[in-house]
């Protein structure tokens, strides 16, 4: 009886476990990630708040905008503050998160509770959240065929419709990688199981090589941002990420299109006059909505707006804040590219970067840190049984 409730367990995993909290800012804790003095915990906490945080501000410029000059979004991004530091008894999570928020949500969460990749939870997650949200959540305009191909079967071959996408050849759009920030978290230290996940993940929706690898790609770099101290040479970051993506993937085709686009970010990096939305764009990344557009412009923009010098107009705000407004503003897809530079960007600087009051404004923020919390203690459970 013991074993077919494990076997049950395994198979489907719908009991919810114990998830301990931790406190906002709680760099207590004794593990520190770098020499910068942000804990461990701190930047599990950032990454997916940033994730959210990106994702909340850059929904309101996805796409109706187009890319676009910094001011517009700045002037959101301050209006904002002044309205939640007026409000006497303030209104929580009154601004949206759309579905990279909820992919987020529903890979994680449903790690933490298996405390392993089960497919087939994991896709009913996504299926059950998908039916069930409101119309802002803006999915990808292909990918609810997967969840309504599996939710016939009760999601017990959750990896077939995703291969009929686009004749056969599966899509590359970026929600793979735009949910992945769990995965570097849940296997904190290990590149290769990183890029495994992260793959395995994505063929539940994208199994296009440029899908995968862009799954990769952004697993890696929040992983990289996490455990480099102090960041002195973007290019040679760069450079090491793409390293570490052909050392790790067992995706082997179409890999020359990223090393094509981190050859541009390095270009961006490396222009003498300040980088605008059209010099990313005519310079060879499109910052919409397909994954090898949309990975290398999030990387950019943390690796960018690293020095606070590059782009005067957002010097007054800290590194955190210019990656997440400098993404939303330049990226067509503004929504998913800030969401994944406050990915990176928060597993490098940790939670105390993020303005608590967008952290206030933003739904989901308090669900975000629930999840970086359940991920941390069984990052911290995993090392002590080692
Ligand atoms: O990738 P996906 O989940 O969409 C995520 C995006 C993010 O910006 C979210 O914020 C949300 O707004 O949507 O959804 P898919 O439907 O798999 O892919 C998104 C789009 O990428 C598709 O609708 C296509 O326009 C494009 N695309 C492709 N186009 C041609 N050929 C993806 N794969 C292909 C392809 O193989
Ligand atoms: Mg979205
Ligand atoms: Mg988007």
């Amino acid at each position: 009886m013991i074993v077919l409730l494990v076997a049950i367990f395994h198979l489907q995993c719908r009991n919810p476990s114990e998830i301990i909290i931790l406190d906002i800012y709680s760099n207590n804790d004794s593990e520190m990630a770098s020499s910068q003095g942000v804990s461990l915990a701190s930047k599990f906490q950032g990454a997916i708040v940033g994730a959210v945080f990106g994702d909340c501000l850059g929904a309101k410029f996805e796409y109706f905008w187009g890319p676009m000059p910094n001011k517009p979004v700045v002037k959101y991004y301050e209006t904002l503050i002044n309205e939640v530091r007026s409000q006497k008894d303030g209104e929580k999570g009154f601004v949206f998160y759309t579905d990279d928020t909820c992919m987020t949500f529903d890979l994680g969460e449903s790690l933490v509770k298996c405390k392993e990749f089960v497919p087939r939870d994991v896709a009913r997650n996504f299926g059950e959240t998908y039916f069930a949200a409101p119309s802002q959540r803006y999915y990808g305009a292909n990918v609810g065929f997967i969840f309504r191909s599996t939710k016939v079967n009760d999601y017990r071959n959750p990896f077939n419709p995703a291969k009929e996408q686009f004749n056969g050849s599966g899509s590359y759009g970026n929600g793979s990688a735009m949910r992945v920030s769990p995965v570097p978290l849940f296997h904190h230290k290990d590149k290769v199981k990183i890029a495994e996940l992260a793959s395995h993940q994505s063929k539940l929706t994208h199994t296009n090589p440029k899908g995968i690898n862009g799954a990769i790609l952004q697993a890696l770099a929040i992983e990289k941002a996490m455990t480099t101290e102090g960041i002195r040479d973007s290019v040679a970051f760069a450079r090491e990420l793409m390293t570490d993506l052909e050392n790790v993937t067992t995706t082997k085709e179409e890999l020359d299109v990223y090393d094509e686009k981190m050859k541009i970010v390095i270009k961006l990096i490396e222009q003498k006059t300040e980088v605008k939305a059209e010099d990313v764009i005519n310079g060879g990344i499109k910052t919409d909505v397909t994954a090898h557009e949309a990975v290398p412009a999030a990387i950019f923009c943390f690796l960018y707006t690293l020095n606070e010098k590059n782009i005067p107009e957002l010097s007054k705000f800290n590194g955190l804040v210019r990656a997440v407004i400098y993404a939303a503003a330049i990226s067509l897809d503004s929504d998913t590219v800030a969401s994944m530079a406050g990915a990176i960007a928060g597993a490098y600087y940790g939670i105390e970067m993020i303005p608590p009051e967008w952290i206030e404004a933003c739904e989901g923020s308090d669900r975000a840190l629930k999840l970086a919390d359940g991920l941390y203690k069984l990052h911290k459970n995993n090392k002590e049984a080692v």
